[in-house]
């Protein structure tokens, strides 16, 4: 599998890493998501060199290797002890449902880490339908494994996960219903640009409104548009503060339209395209993975 159909740079010399973690075991609606790395990495092949909004081509100057897809939790230690992923790397996971996350965090980060948690659910069950391991329960594990989330776009949840939001000083929490307020729009955004530290994000693709990514397992009517994520990127990426570690965007389910995969391509090149740019890529030698074709 290729990232925009460029040849897959040797491990040693990746820039970006994308996982394809094709994990779906515990699904509780709509079944779908293991296709969901395949489809989105197919969806790159339609999206342009050139990054319209930074006005740059990433890919001239930064290196990606796709890693091979993996299905289960126990590759997941394997696969990332065979790169070194540095803090002039980023390790991009396409899920799968949303289980992934715990996973990852648990190999990726020193605790004390803060994840941006960006859902249309709390996701913060102990257990779900007697599963530990369950999409309903990632954001139980990372406070468990003493993380801070910053969570935003919630718009469903069951009356002990608001309990927890509100007792538990960890958690940082903007639902999307308050977002709708530009006050609270602007605090939410006043909180990406001021976080400190190791951080890594996690993006649940319901947490777009339906109408953007109709393609996902447990829809929620509200949510985010094209413009609120580029804007979340835009601010996030401008704080020199940060040490993005990895992100990972999760339990999508392609649909016939392409629609909800080709945003979430169009999101996963935005996300390379603002983390190089916040690394200087641009100002690096343009030795990336386009330099390696022909075409434009
Ligand atoms: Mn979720």
């Amino acid at each position: 599998m290729q990232y925009q159909l460029l040849p897959n740079s040797t491990k040693d010399a990746a820039d970006i890493f994308i996982l394809p973690f094709a994990y779906e075991q515990t699904v509780s609606a709509k079944g779908g998501t293991k296709s969901a790395p395949a489809a989105i990495l197919d969806a790159t092949a339609q999206i342009e060199y050139f990054e319209e909004d930074l006005l740059w081509s990433p890919m001239k100057h930064l290196s990606v290797c796709v890693l091979p897809m993996i299905d289960r939790y126990e590759e997941v230690m394997t696969t990332l002890k065979s790169c070194t992923i540095d803090n002039n790397k980023l390790l991009i996971t396409l899920g799968g449902e949303h289980s992934i996350t715990p996973m990852i965090t648990k190999q990726l980060l020193h605790t004390n880490s803060t994840v941006i948690f960006l859902d249309a659910h709390a996701d913060l069950r102990s257990s779900y339908k007697a599963d530990k391991y369950s999409h309903a329960t990632p954001a139980y594990h990372l406070l468990h494994q003493g993380h801070k989330i910053v969570m935003a776009g919630v718009r469903s949840m069951f009356e002990a996960e608001y309990q927890t939001i509100k007792k538990n000083n960890n958690i940082t929490f903007f639902s999307d219903r308050a977002l709708q307020n530009p006050k609270t729009k602007e605090e939410f955004l006043k909180t990406l640009a001021t976080l400190q530290g190791d951080i890594y994000l996690s993006i649940d693709m319901d947490v777009f409104n339906p109408a953007c990514v109709p393609g996902v397992g447990t829809p929620q009517p509200g949510g985010f548009d094209w413009y609120e994520i580029t804007a979340i990127l835009q601010t996030l990426f401008s704080n020199n503060k940060i040490n993005l570690r990895g992100v990972d965007i999760v339990e999508m389910i392609p649909d016939d339209f392409s629609i909800s995969q080709t945003f979430a391509a169009k999101l996963l090149q935005k996300i390379i395209s603002h983390w190089g740019k916040s690394k200087n890529f641009d100002n690096k030698e343009m030795a990336g993975s386009q330099m390696l074709v022909e075409y434009e």
